[in-house]
Formats: structure tokens, C-alpha cells, sequence
């Protein structure tokens, strides 16, 4: 007996954003990027902002995002996305501008160009997506990578004598004057998902107020060099990233926390 489902009456509960290009992203299944591109197109499109935001690009992973983002957008060199978020705003300070940057991007590469924007307090959120690993590139050793975790160029785990310890970003912005608005969160289950969509939000809404920066580190995965399946990443995240990046609130100077 066959079962007929008519669509008509049925209620759309969930669509893609109209700020999210109709493109199949060229991201490994179950990486945190894609999540956290739709966050931030939703975000856009929910404040009505598609036509005064500027994104900037970095290099890494998310190097196309410019394919999937329906804003303008800018493509950096490897490091300084804010260095170029920095000339955007000062010339449109009535524009919406982040960056979207890796580990590798964001702490090892461009650790200059990231906290002097912050010290300064530049107008502008930045979006952190930290894998613990240079995801693009083949899974080399990033500044984030965990003591112990293997990667090709630690084949046999970061040590600390000979490597250091893995940086946190989020607690060390938070201490720069700069910043009014520190948050780290994950996009490894759909609870957390929901809460880092409301930090990002709460990041782009505090450029309206001119007061600094706003950072928003999204601990996220890379099964393809992690060498795990989508759901084994999830897991091992919880397990060993957030013991070490523990998510929550660093700063809020917006609400006074
Ligand atoms: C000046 C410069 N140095 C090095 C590279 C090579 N490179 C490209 S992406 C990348 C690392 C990307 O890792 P990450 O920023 O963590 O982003 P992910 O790919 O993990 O999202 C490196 C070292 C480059 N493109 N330009
Ligand atoms: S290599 Fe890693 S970070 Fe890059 S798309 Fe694949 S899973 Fe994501």
C-alpha cells in the first residue's frame, strides 16, 4: 500500500538563507565550516544587512568564501585579513565588517595583524574558526594544535619542549583593551550551533555601538586530517579540544559583563 505525502499543507520550518549561495561548498563532509558559513549568511540576512556588510576571505579552507557568501567580499593574503578589515571599516565605518579566518590564519600567520587590530580596537567582528590543525594545506602542526595530537609535521603528537603549548586565542584577546566582546563556541551539536549563532549575532549587532572589537572563536573540527569520520571528530572535540578551550564568555563589555 503505497503512501502519498502531499508537500502543499506542509509548513517550511528550515530554509537556506537567500545570503547563502545555492552552490555545493567543496567543504569534506561534516566540517564546521559549513556550519558556521550558514550562521553567519542567517545572521546577515535576519539583520537585513546583505547590502552593508563586507566579509574578508583568508587563506585557508575557507579561501572560496566569497563563492558561497552573497555580500561583498575580500580576499586577503595569508595573515591579514585584519589588517584589511581594518581599511574597510575606517573607510565605510557605517558597514558591517569581519573577518573569517583559520588557526593558522588567524594565530600563527596573521598573531601580528590579529592583536594589533584588537589593541587598537578596530570596529570589526572576527570570526575564528579554530581546527586545530592547517586544514588546507594537508594537516600540518597550527599554533592550536593540542599536546599530544598528531600531525604530519608531528607525526608522533605536539611536544611541548619542542613545539610550545597550543595558544588560546579567545583568553588572550580578552585581556587587550581593545576588545569589548569575547566569546568561544562549537558548532559539534546542534544546542551548540544555536548558541554560537546567538554570540555572532551579539558580535555583528556591538559594531552599531563603535566601541571595539568583537571576537567569536568557533572550536570546530577537520575530519579529513584529523583522519576521524565526521561523527568521530564531534566526539573527539568534545573530548579533548574543549577540556582545552573551555567554551563560554571571555569578555562582554556590550552588556556590561
Ligand atoms: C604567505 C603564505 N604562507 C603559507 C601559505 C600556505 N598556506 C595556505 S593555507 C595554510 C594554512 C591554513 O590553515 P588554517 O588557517 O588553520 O585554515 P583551515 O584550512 O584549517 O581552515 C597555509 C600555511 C600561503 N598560502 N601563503
Ligand atoms: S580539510 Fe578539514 S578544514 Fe578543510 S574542508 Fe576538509 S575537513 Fe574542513
Amino acid at each position: 500500500m503505497g503512501i502519498t505525502v502531499s508537500l502543499e499543507n506542509m509548513e517550511k520550518i528550515y530554509e537556506r538563507p537567500k545570503t547563502l549561495k545555492d552552490k555545493v561548498m567543496h567543504y569534506c563532509p561534516g566540517c564546521g565550516h559549513g556550519v558556521t558559513h550558514r550562521l553567519v549568511m542567517e545572521l546577515v540576512e535576519e539583520l537585513g544587512i546583505q547590502h552593508n556588510t563586507v566579509g574578508v576571505a583568508p587563506v585557508g579552507c575557507s579561501v572560496f568564501a566569497y563563492y558561497y557568501m552573497d555580500i561583498d567580499m575580500q580576499e586577503a593574503a595569508h595573515g591579514r585579513a585584519c589588517a584589511v578589515a581594518t581599511g574597510i571599516k575606517r573607510m565605510m565605518p557605517d558597514h558591517y565588517v569581519f573577518t573569517y579566518q583559520g588557526d593558522g590564519d588567524l594565530a600563527a600567520i596573521g598573531t601580528n595583524e590579529t592583536i594589533h587590530a584588537c589593541n587598537r580596537g578596530e570596529n570589526i567582528t572576527i570570526v575564528f574558526v579554530n581546527n586545530a590543525i592547517y586544514g588546507m594545506t594537508g594537516g600540518q602542526m597550527a599554533p592550536t594544535t593540542l599536546l599530544g595530537q598528531p600531525a604530519t609535521t608531528c607525526p608522533l603528537g605536539r611536544e611541548q619542549a619542542a613545539n610550545g603549548y597550543p595558544i588560546r586565542m579567545s583568553e588572550l584577546v580578552a585581556q587587550l583593551p581593545g576588545t569589548i566582546y569575547v566569546e568561544r563556541v562549537a558548532v559539534n551539536t546542534p544546542a551548540r550551533v544555536r548558541k554560537a549563532k546567538k554570540a555572532l549575532i551579539k558580535a555583528f549587532k556591538s559594531q552599531e555601538l563603535k566601541k571595539g572589537t568583537s571576537f567569536v572563536e568557533i572550536v570546530s573540527n577537520c575530519p579529513s586530517n584529523w583522519k576521524m569520520t565526521p561523527v568521530e571528530s564531534n566526539k573527539w572535540l568534545d573530548e579533548n579540544m574543549l577540556p582545552y578551550y573551555p567554551l563560554g564568555l571571555y569578555k562582554d563589555e556590550i552588556s556590561g559583563e
